[in-house]
């Protein structure tokens, strides 16, 4: 399943500006709110709106896994959230990462090639001083029950962009079965990879 959702959301600001009428109960202004929204909607060209782009992908089982579940990533006002909802993993600690090639194909994963390393720096933690790629997302905790999530914003990826060292597009999330040291280069030494999903629009 992979779906592209392109909506249009109106102006935060424009919204809340209007709803400061101090002599209406919170009841009121929540209608005020709402007819608002309405209106807006039906807005004609040159008001102020907010672009959102939304991308849902299956996450697939590879190298024998049981592992299930959707990624999805958000785009609003610059910034990238990526969310991440699995299950069918073990107990613990798992990395995951973007990969450079939006390739799923191979049964271990592999055909995904390396980290994501537009700005070709060395393996690390997501932030480190000393480089990162921008596929280092790092690790997420499974429960009992084979369960993880993992949420991620960051204003260094962007959807379809030009820049290519933001674009996500055209590469993969990768499910490790191991965690990521953040040390070990190339990657972390996260073994076997479990889980792909093809970023593409
Ligand atoms: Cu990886
Ligand atoms: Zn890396």
């Amino acid at each position: 399943m992979k779906r592209i959702g392109l909506s249009l959301i109106f102006s935060v600001t424009l919204v809340i500006t209007s709803c400061k009428n101090e002599n209406t109960t919170a009841e009121e202004r929540v209608d005020e709110h709402t007819n608002l929204t309405k209106g807006l909607e039906e807005a004609g060209p040159g008001d102020t709106y907010i672009e959102d782009q939304e991308l849902i992908l299956d996450m697939e089982p590879r190298s024998g896994s049981d592992v299930s579940g959707t990624v999805t990533f958000t785009e609003v006002n610059g910034e990238v959230t990526m969310t991440a909802d699995l299950s069918g993993l073990s107990e613990g600690m798992h990395a995951i990462h973007i990969h450079e090639n939006a390739d799923c194909s191979a049964e271990d994963g592999t055909s995904a090639g390396g980290h994501w390393n537009p700005t070709f720096e060395d393996h690390g933690e997501w932030g480190d001083v000393d480089g990162y790629h921008k596929g280092d997302i790092g690790n997420f905790d499974v429960n009992s029950n084979g369960e993880g999530s993992i949420t991620f914003t960051t204003d260094q990826w962007c959807i379809g962009c030009e820049d290519e060292t933001k674009n996500i597009i055209g590469k993969s999330v990768i499910v490790h079965e191991g965690v990521d040291d953040y040390t070990s280069q190339p990657s972390g030494a996260a073994g076997t990879r479990i889980g792909c999903a093809e970023i593409t629009e």
